[in-house]
C-alpha cells in the first residue's frame, strides 16, 4: 500500500502553525522567531472550518483592546489535549497579570489565563493598541463531552473591565477504545482539570492505575500476539519483532525503505542547507521538521507500513510528531524519551529511527540498552527538577537530568547494544527504552539518520521537560 503525501496544501498551513507555536514546542519544535518580536494579530474566523483547524490570516494590530486565538489545537476533532494560543490587545502600558479569562459554552466559570509575553509588544510606540500580550493554555477534551461547544475569552482592563470578548467553537470527538479508556480515567481523577492555565505535569494524571497501561506492558503480553497480529493485519514474522519489544523494548526493521528513498532525504536537506533554508552550524545538531520542506522526508513520516507496525503496538491509531534529522551523530546524553514525549497512560509513545547511510561504526552510532523500557520512568516530578520555559535553559535541563537517567542505568547493569544499520534499516523504541547517541571516533564521518516520535490517538500527549501539550498531526489531514 503507497500513499501520494504531496506537500499540496498542507505544508503551507503547517509552516504558519508550526511558526506560531515554536515557542511552546521549543527543542522539539521549530526555531521560527515569531512569538515575542513580530505582532502576527489575527483575525478571527469565527466558523468551524471543515479541515477542522481554527485558526486565521494574519492581519494588523486592531485598534481597540481585542483578544485573538491563534490556535486552538492541531485538529479540534481529534481526542486530546488542545493548545489555546493568542495574543490579547490593550491600550495600557503594561497589561496587567491575567488580562484574559477564559470559559466554556454557557457556564459563567471564568478561569484566568497567565500572561506570557509581558506587556508593551514590538508594535510601533506610538500607536498604543499595538500593546499586546501573548497567552497560551491548554484544554483537557477528555473532560468535554463529545460533540460542539464553545470556548470563549475575554480581556480586562487593570480597573476589572471586560473590555473585549470573543466565542469560538470547538469540537470534541474523543471516540475509539483508547481516547474513551482516557477519557474515564481522566473522569474518575480528582485531580483532573478541564483547561491548564500553566504547565501540564505528569501528577495531572492518574498513572497509579497501571491497570489500563498499554497491553505489551501487561504480563500476559506475549499471549496476545497473535491476536494483534490478526487484528492488525500483520504478517507472521512480526510476531518476533513483537516479543522483542515487550522483552527488549525495541524492534529493528531491517532494509525496510529503500535507499534511493533514503538518498532522496539526504539530497533534499543538502539542498535545503545550500539555499539557506536550514542552517547546519556544528557537527550532531539536529534539523527540525524537514517533513516540511521534503515530499521524500514526508513519505518516511507518515509510511503506512511503519504506521501500521506502530498502530499494532498501540492497538490504535498512530499519529506522527515531528523529524529530527542528523548529519553526525549527535553524542546525546543517555535518556529516555518519556520525559520530552510524554503519553497518558504510559506505553503510547514511540520512537522511530531510521539509518539514511550505512552507519560507520566510528560515526557514533545510536546505542540502546535492550531491556531498559522496564526500569522507572523518569518524569520531571519524580526527579523533581525545573522545566523547561525558554530554549536557553535547556542546558541546565540536561545538567539536571544527565546524572539521574545515567545512575538510573549504571545501577541496573545493563548493557548498551551499539547500533549499526545499513541504510534504510527502521529501528522502533518503546518510550522508555534509554538510549543515546555514542561519541564520534572519526569526527570526519557522518551518522545521516533521521527520528520521529509518535503518539497512539486518543491517549493525553504532552511533554513533561517543557510542560505542553504534543505538536502531533494525522498523516491523513493532507
Ligand atoms: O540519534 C541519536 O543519536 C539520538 C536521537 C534521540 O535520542 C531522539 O531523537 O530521541
Ligand atoms: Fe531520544
Amino acid at each position: 500500500m503507497t500513499t501520494h503525501l504531496t506537500p499540496t496544501r498542507k505544508p503551507a498551513r503547517l509552516r504558519r502553525l508550526y511558526g506560531k507555536m515554536s515557542h511552546f514546542l521549543g527543542r522539539l519544535g521549530s526555531r521560527t522567531e515569531i512569538a515575542a518580536n513580530s505582532p502576527k494579530p489575527t483575525v478571527l474566523d469565527e466558523s468551524l472550518p471543515g479541515d477542522g483547524i481554527i485558526t486565521s490570516e494574519p492581519g494588523s494590530p486592531p485598534g481597540r483592546p481585542s483578544v485573538q486565538v491563534t490556535t486552538i489545537g492541531t485538529k479540534p476533532v481529534e481526542p486530546g489535549l488542545a493548545a489555546i494560543w493568542g495574543w490579547a490587545f490593550s491600550a495600557e502600558e503594561d497589561l496587567p497579570e491575567g488580562i484574559v479569562e477564559v470559559a466554556f459554552d454557557h457556564e459563567d466559570d471564568w478561569v484566568t489565563l497567565t500572561n506570557r509575553v509581558p506587556g508593551g509588544g514590538a508594535g510601533p510606540t506610538v500607536d498604543p493598541w499595538s500593546r499586546r500580550c501573548g497567552f497560551q493554555a491548554t484544554l483537557n477534551t477528555f473532560l468535554f463531552s463529545n460533540g460542539k461547544h464553545l470556548l470563549r475569552l475575554r480581556v480586562k482592563t487593570r480597573s476589572g473591565q471586560v473590555a473585549a470578548s470573543t466565542e469560538i467553537p470547538f469540537r470534541v470527538n474523543n471516540t475509539g477504545r483508547l481516547a474513551e479508556t482516557t477519557t474515564r480515567l481522566m473522569k474518575d481523577c480528582p485531580r483532573s482539570k478541564r483547561v491548564w492555565v500553566d504547565l501540564i505535569d505528569s501528577t495531572d494524571f492518574p498513572y497509579d492505575r497501571s491497570t489500563e497501561a498499554a497491553w505489551f506492558e501487561r504480563a500476559d503480553a506475549e499471549a496476545r500476539i497473535a491476536d494483534i497480529l490478526t487484528k492488525h493485519n500483520l504478517p507472521p514474522a512480526y510476531e518476533t519483532h513483537l516479543r522483542k519489544f515487550i522483552r527488549e523494548g525495541y524492534v529493528v526493521l531491517d532494509d525496510f525503505i529503500a535507499r534511493k528513498d533514503c538518498q532522496r532525504i539526504n539530497s533534499d536537506l543538502e539542498a535545503l542547507i545550500a539555499n539557506g533554508t536550514f542552517k547546519y552550524e556544528f557537527k550532531g545538531q539536529r534539523i527540525q521538521h524537514l517533513f516540511e520542506h521534503s515530499a521524500a522526508t514526508r513519505r518516511l513520516w507518515a509510511h503506512p507500513q511503519i504506521i501500521k507496525v506502530l498502530s499494532a503496538i498501540f492497538d490504535d491509531q498512530a499519529v506522527p510528531c515531528q523529524t529530527l534529522n542528523f548529519m553526525h551523530g549527535s553524542q546525546q546524553a543517555v535518556h529516555q524519551d518519556v520525559i520530552h514525549l510524554t503519553p497518558f497512560p504510559q506505553g503510547f509513545m514511540c520512537g522511530v529511527w531510521v539509518a539514511l547511510e550505512d552507519i560507520h561504526p566510528d560515526s557514533g552510532p545510536l546505542i540502546v540498552y535492550p531491556g531498559s523500557h522496564r526500569l522507572p520512568r523518569l518524569y520531571t516530578h519524580t526527579l523533581q527538577i525545573d522545566k523547561v520555559r525558554e530554549d536557553s535553559k535547556w542546558h541546565a535541563f540536561s545538567v539536571d537530568y544527565a546524572p539521574k537517567a545515567k545512575e538510573l542505568i549504571e545501577q541496573s547493569g545493563l548493557e548498551p547494544v551499539y547500533y549499526t544499520p545499513r541504510a534504510g534499516s527502521v529501528l522502533i523504541w518503546h518510550e522508555n527504552l534509554a538510549h543515546g547517541g555514542s561519541p564520534r571516533k572519526n569526527d570526519e564521518l557522518t551518522r545521516k539518520s533521521i527520528v520521529s516520535h509518535y503518539f497512539a490517538r486518543g491517549s493525553a500527549s504532552y511533554y513533561d521537560s517543557q510542560g505542553t501539550p504534543a505538536w502531533t498531526t494525522p498523516p491523513d489531514d493532507d
